[in-house]
């Protein structure tokens, strides 16, 4: 299997994360990408593509417009305005709240911001950039016939809706690979979330849509990010009733419930008979990830990896969370060997 990938992701690292309160170094930082790296050489699966320069058609079919031009401007910005911080906007579009856009910097990243984890910086917008198109690149593999490929995607993209970021999420990498594997000729698309975080920005971008099936299964939004979305009673809209489908699960959970939800969506992708599968791979679920509740051990994923396998769909892996550094290689290969030795 190919991984497609690029150094680039390292043009974003904030300096901090606000987390209890404090600000601490990001979870989500560049070495995730080299613990997973040095996994696939280990295995012998060191089999590298680089991203080719990012088609923008796909990314415009599943973001707004002007959300895009808030995110590749608002350094630009946010320096002219004088500040010399990295981008957390403090002021937000609340409960009964006009939804409009300001003019500063400050109000309009509010207006587009779903949290306040997430910080943009210099290279952001590139990062961001380099990410989809790894998403992008690896989604052509596939189209052109191969059986699998990994798109190691950092920064990640599960969270990040339409029209706003957060979650450590700018550009929703895998929205885009599944608009763009309808573009290139598949009549419907499934995407299966199995990040311990519950897929809220792709439930947003396809929700009212009967072409992309979304399956995410996660924890439960009264214990867990991203809290307002996730429930199991959010099936989909007009065209797209019945087409979402959540499995919200409570802290501690293992493998013997994981592998139920897993097994069920697994069926409903099935009868949806698509004809290219994405999965929004994080491997946060993981039993020591320092930000997750769930217990999942690291033979759990290579199992996980071989049922997704035996959905026989031409499968594309994009990269989402996963937070235990050192673990964060085995487990994520863990999956993609899995999937190959079924
Ligand atoms: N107390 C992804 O896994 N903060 N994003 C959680 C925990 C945000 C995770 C706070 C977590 C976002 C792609
Ligand atoms: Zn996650």
């Amino acid at each position: 299997m190919k991984t497609v990938y690029t150094d680039d992701h390292r043009l974003h690292f904030p300096q901090g994360e606000l987390f209890g309160g404090e600000f601490v170094t990001p979870f989500e930082r560049p070495s995730r990408v080299e613990y997973i790296l040095r996994e696939l050489k280990k295995r012998k699966m060191a089999d590298f593509v680089a991203p080719a320069k990012l088609d923008m058609a796909p990314v415009r079919k599943v973001h707004d417009r002007d959300f895009l031009t808030f995110l590749e401007t608002a350094w630009a910005e946010w320096s002219k305005a004088g500040y010399r911080g990295e981008i957390i906007p403090t002021g937000y579009a609340a409960r009964g709240m006009q939804q409009r856009c300001p003019r500063s910097i400050d109000g309009k990243a509010g207006y587009y911001c779903l949290s306040m984890e997430t910080a943009i910086t210099a290279g952001t917008w590139d990062a961001a950039v380099s990410s989809a198109a790894s998403a992008l690149t690896a989604q052509k593999l596939v189209a052109n016939g191969e059986r699998a490929a990994f798109a190691l995607c950092r920064p990640p993209g599960h969270h990040a809706h339409h029209d706003m970021y957060g979650g450590y999420c700018f550009l929703n990498n895998a929205a885009i690979a599944a608009q763009a594997f309808r573009d290139s000729g598949a009549a419907r698309v499934a995407i299966l979330d199995v990040d311990f975080h519950h897929g809220n920005g792709t439930q947003d971008i396809f929700y009212t849509r009967d072409d992309v099936l979304f399956c995410s299964l996660h924890g439960q939004p009264e214990d867990t990010f991203p809290y307002f979305l996730g429930f199991k009673d959010e099936k989909g809209k007009g065209r797209g009733e019945g087409f979402n489908v959540n499995y919200p699960m409570p802290p501690f959970t293992a493998y013997d419930v994981w592998g139920k939800a897993l097994e069920d969506a697994c069926k409903k992708i099935k009868r949806y008979a698509p004809d290219a599968l994405v999965v929004s791979l994080g491997v946060d679920t993981y039993k020591d990830d320092p930000i997750s509740t769930f217990k999942l051990t690291s033979p759990d994923f290579k199992t996980y990896g071989g049922r997704i396998a035996r959905l026989r769909l031409p499968t594309l892996f994009v990269m989402e969370g996963g937070y235990a550094v050192e673990a964060i290689g085995i487990n994520t290969v863990n999956v993609l060997e899995g999937f190959l030795d079924a």
